[in-house]
C-alpha cells in the first residue's frame, strides 16, 4: 500500500490553510459591505471555502486511492477530490466572470454547462488506468477550448457594453483566467494522470500554486475595486 510523502502533505496543507486563510478575508471583506452589494464576495468565498474543504480532505490522507496505470511502473494516488473540488469551484469562477461581463443568462448557461462537461470528462481519463484515458483527456480539452471561445467571444462583446472600468477588470481576469487554467491540462498530461513524467510531489505542490493563483488570486483581483463591483452589481442582488 503506497502512503503519501510527507513532502506531498506539506504541501497539501499549505493548500488547505492559503484556501481557508482565502475564504476568511473574502467573508470579512463581504461583512463590511451592505446587503445587495455583496454578490461577488459571496460567490468568491464559496469557491475558496470549497478549495479548503477539498484540501483539508487530501491533507487528512483522504479523498485519493492507488491506480497503476498502463505505461507507468509504479501505483500512483489518484487525487479524485481534486475534480470534486473543480467541479462546483470551476463553475462559479465561471459565474463571477459572466456577472461582471453582464453576459446573458443563455452565455451563462452554455459557460457552465460546458465546464460541467470539461470536469466530468477529465474525471474520466483520470480514473481510467488504460491509453483509453487519452480519449477522455482529448474530449476534455475540446471543451476547455470551447469554453475559452464563448468567454473570448460572446462574453467579451457584453462586457464592452459596460462602463470601461468594468470592461478592463473583466480583461484583466479573462486573460488571467484563460493564462492559468492553460497549465492545468498541461501539468496533467506532464504528471501522474498522464505521461508521468514528473512524480507526485512536483505535482501536488504545481496543483496547490496554480489553484491558489486561479481562486484566491481571482478573487482579491475581483474584490479589490469597490467601483468595478458596484457598476457591475446585477439589477436583483
Ligand atoms: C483536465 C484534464 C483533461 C483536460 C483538461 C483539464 C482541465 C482542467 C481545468 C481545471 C481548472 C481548475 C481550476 C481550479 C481552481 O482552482 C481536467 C486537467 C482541459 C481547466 C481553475
Amino acid at each position: 500500500m503506497i502512503e503519501p510523502s510527507s513532502a506531498v502533505q506539506m504541501w497539501l496543507w499549505i493548500g488547505t490553510i492559503g484556501m481557508a486563510l482565502g475564504a476568511a478575508v473574502f467573508v470579512l471583506m463581504a461583512a463590511r459591505e451592505r446587503p445587495g452589494h455583496r454578490w461577488f464576495h459571496t460567490i468568491t468565498f464559496f469557491i475558496a471555502a470549497i478549495a479548503a474543504v477539498a484540501y483539508l480532505g487530501m491533507s487528512l490522507k483522504q479523498g485519493w486511492f492507488p491506480i497503476l496505470r498502463e505505461g507507468q511502473e509504479m501505483y500512483e494516488p489518484f487525487y479524485w477530490a481534486r475534480y470534486v473540488d473543480w467541479f462546483f469551484t470551476t463553475p462559479l469562477l465561471l459565474l463571477d466572470l459572466a456577472l461582471l461581463a453582464g453576459a446573458s443568462m443563455e452565455a451563462i448557461v452554455w459557460l457552465i454547462g460546458l465546464d460541467i462537461g470539461m470536469i466530468l470528462t477529465g474525471f474520466f481519463a483520470g480514473v481510467t488506468s488504460t491509453d483509453v484515458r487519452w480519449i477522455w483527456f482529448g474530449v476534455s480539452a475540446f471543451i476547455f477550448v470551447w469554453i475559452l471561445w464563448v468567454l473570448l467571444a460572446e462574453v467579451l462583446k457584453a462586457a464592452k457594453q459596460r462602463p470601461p472600468e468594468v470592461r478592463a477588470k473583466f480583461q484583466q481576469l479573462a486573460i488571467l483566467l484563460a493564462v492559468v487554467w492553460s497549465i492545468y491540462p498541461i501539468l496533467w498530461i506532464l504528471g501522474t494522470e498522464g505521461l508521468g513524467v514528473i512524480g507526485t510531489t512536483p505535482e501536488v505542490a504545481s496543483f496547490v500554486i496554480i489553484d491558489l493563483i486561479a481562486k484566491v488570486g481571482f478573487g482579491f483581483l475581483l474584490l479589490s475595486n469597490r467601483k468595478v463591483l458596484d457598476a457591475a452589481r446585477p439589477a436583483k442582488a
